[in-house]
């Protein structure tokens, strides 16, 4: 057995090439047991398991600099800097984290979690180094779902013209979490197949001789490499025009193949890319075979609500709508399962648009389908909806353009952490003018508000709705801006989505006020306020900027003398079960038991 606990990089560049090979292979086991019991990504860890073996062959952490895009594909490499033993806690409260974290390890240069920021980021470190004078080397490890993103293509245009030591290594699997999309994956596969590629000793140092000032010192590295590397004809592909080294296709399960050309790539010393294929899920059979699936799989011990999940019902009720308005489009980014849109894309494939990781493109691509006189649905997470303000503002509210946000992973979403957390939308949406938002707190409001919003509402319209099944079923009548459930007592609950079920519970201490379109703020809701000399506010949501704060600020306008207090998280609230976030924040039935009889 070669993979122990306290396995670390010296130790694995200890071992020879078949050593090796043999460790990556137990290592694959090991990532099968563990995260079959924690939850995680799984068929992307066991894709890259030599990648990253390679990469800490051939450098070191933490001088040099690995940066993971996305970082769910992360796991092999924290194996081997010193968290082995903490696999069994990825994922959970206080455990590790199921993405790279620089406040979890000095191995870890960068944070991870949204996809695409990779190689800007390596590109700052790169350039920050060398102002220090640190020749050391920084790496970018990029899937081909991930080079989807326009910010993967910021960073290319900016590095291509620095002489920094930046490798970029580009990770083909065909695959994001379905089937890749767009012309870039074509191109990819086109770079494969290509016979302009040759796989000669020779031509790799002829290229390398070329090299200015370390050429010869390359030349001599690359004679030392027993296999052949296939390299790039000058000027040839994309890479190359854009002023980056191109080293491959590299088959991205081959170790000597991989530490061959990683060894050049980092002796080149100046913007190299990687390019390297491999199978999505290898080793394991059901995430081979349905690597979509086995992308992302949940803790064995899953405690989700086991009622109708709020992505699916959205699905099919778009379905619905769409059967009836031939205009209505659905619009993805890289999310078709994630969001329910398989039903649609499966029914109108014409109308459905799977645009690649590149929300705020979908966000201004919605706003030309409107301007055709379309009707759009975005379905996107509501954190990765934050990097799309300028687009609602800009491209879509100026212009009242009927654009559609169903917003998926409101609220708090568990395991995945600070990164994935859906807080923010609330203050972000609410201060871009003449938006409508609503906040269902059950499946049938879900229903009903997707309704309003993309048949009757004009200019943005969002509907926000949480990961998994709703709490409890709440009132089901027809649709309502707001619900008040009144009976007589002294204090006044505020609050919408989810959580209102947890308030609902506590009706024999207060009254509750439920808004289900919660901006803008009808003139009820303040109206109703006003009559209570207590007012609890519960957001899931941040407080700064939230539907709240708003509602206060309006009251202490009308005069209000009255308590008021906000309960909604502040800060970034850590990794652990959705649950116990919520009893962190005081979002849970008892903390607003507390709060209200406190
Ligand atoms: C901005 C953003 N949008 C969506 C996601 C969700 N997401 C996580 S991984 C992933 C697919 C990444 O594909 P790729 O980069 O090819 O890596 P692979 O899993 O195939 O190794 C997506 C869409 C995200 N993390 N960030």
């Amino acid at each position: 057995m070669l993979l122990n606990k306290d396995i670390s990089a010296e130790y694995i560049k200890s071992l020879t090439p078949e050593q090796r090979r043999r460790l990556c292979a137990e290592i694959r086991a090991f990532l099968v047991r563990t995260v079959t019991e924690t939850g995680g990504h799984l068929a992307s860890n066991l894709g890259t398991v030599e990648l990253i073996v390679a990469l800490h062959t051939v450098f070191s952490t933490p001088e040099d600099k690995i940066v993971f895009d996305v970082g769910h594909q992360a796991y092999v490499h924290k194996i081997i800097t010193g968290r082995a033993r903490k696999m069994n806690t990825l994922r959970c409260e206080n455990g590790i984290s199921g993405f790279p974290r620089s406040d979890e390890s000095e191995h870890d240069a960068f944070l991870g979690g949204h996809s695409s920021i990779s190689i800007s980021a390596a590109l700052g470190i790169a350039e920050g180094m060398k102002l220090d004078g640190d020749d050391h080397s920084v790496v970018a490890v990029i899937g081909d779902g991930a080079f989807t993103g326009g910010e993967a293509y910021e960073g290319i245009n900016n590095a291509g013209k620095t002489d920094c030591n930046l490798i970029v290594v580009l990770n083909e699997n065909e695959m994001s979490i379905s089937k890749n999309t767009g012309a870039f994956a074509l191109y990819l596969a086109q770079i494969r197949s290509s016979q302009k590629y040759y796989r000669t000793k020779k031509s790799v140092e002829g290229i390398l001789e070329k090299t200015p000032v370390v050429g010869k010192t390359i030349g001599k590295a690359a004679q030392k490499t027993k296999k052949v590397l296939r390299a790039a004809l000058y000027n040839s592909n994309l890479f190359e025009n854009l002023g980056f080294k191109y080293l491959g296709p590299i088959d991205g399960h081959n170790l000597e193949e991989l530490t061959d050309a990683l060894t050049v790539a980092k002796l080149m010393k100046r913007p190299c890319l990687v390019h390297i294929y491999t199978k999505k899920g290898k080793g394991y059979p059901p995430a081979e075979n349905n690597s979509g699936e086995y992308h992302g799989i949940p803790p064995k011990n899953c405690t989700a609500v086991d009622s109708e999940h709020f992505n699916e019902r959205f699905g099919k009720v778009l379905c619905r709508l769409a059967r009836q308005d031939k205009r209505i489009c659905a619009v993805t980014a890289a999310m078709k399962y994630g969001t329910g849109l398989q039903f649609f894309a499966r029914e109108f494939p014409e109308r459905f648009f799977d645009v690649g990781i590149a929300e705020p493109h979908a966000v201004t691509f919605c706003a030309g389908l409107a301007a055709q006189d379309k009707i759009p649905v975005f379905a996107v997470y509501s954190s990765f909806l934050q990097r799309c303000y300028d687009q609602l503002i800009h491209d879509c509210a100026i212009e009242r353009r009927h654009v559609v946000l169903a917003v998926d992973r409101a609220g708090f979403v568990g395991e995945d952490g600070e990164t994935h957390h859906g807080v923010f939308d609330v203050p972000m949406l609410t201060s871009v003018p003449y938006i409508t938002v609503y906040s269902p707190s059950n499946t049938d409001e879900l229903e009903a508000c997707l309704k309003k919003a993309v048949c009757e509402d004009d200019g943005v319209s969002a509907v926000r709705y949480p990961r998994g099944g709703e709490f409890y079923g709440g009132d089901r009548a027809e649709y309502s801006d707001y619900r008040y459930y009144k009976n007589g007592r002294g204090k006044l609950i505020f609050t919408y989505g989810r959580i209102t079920a947890n308030a609902l519970m506590l009706r024999e201490y207060c009254d509750v006020l439920q808004a289900v379109k919660i901006f803008p703020i009808q003139r009820e809701i303040i109206d109703i306020c006003l009559k209570y000399d207590e007012l609890y506010f519960f957001e899931e949501g941040v407080q700064s900027g939230g539907v709240s704060e708003k509602i206060a600020a309006q009251l202490l306008a009308c005069g209000y003398r009255g308590k008021i207090k906000i309960t909604a998280p502040q800060g970034f609230m850590p990794q652990a079960d959705v649950f116990r976030q919520l009893e962190k924040a005081q979002l849970d039935v008892e903390g607003m038991r507390k709060i209200v009889s406190g």
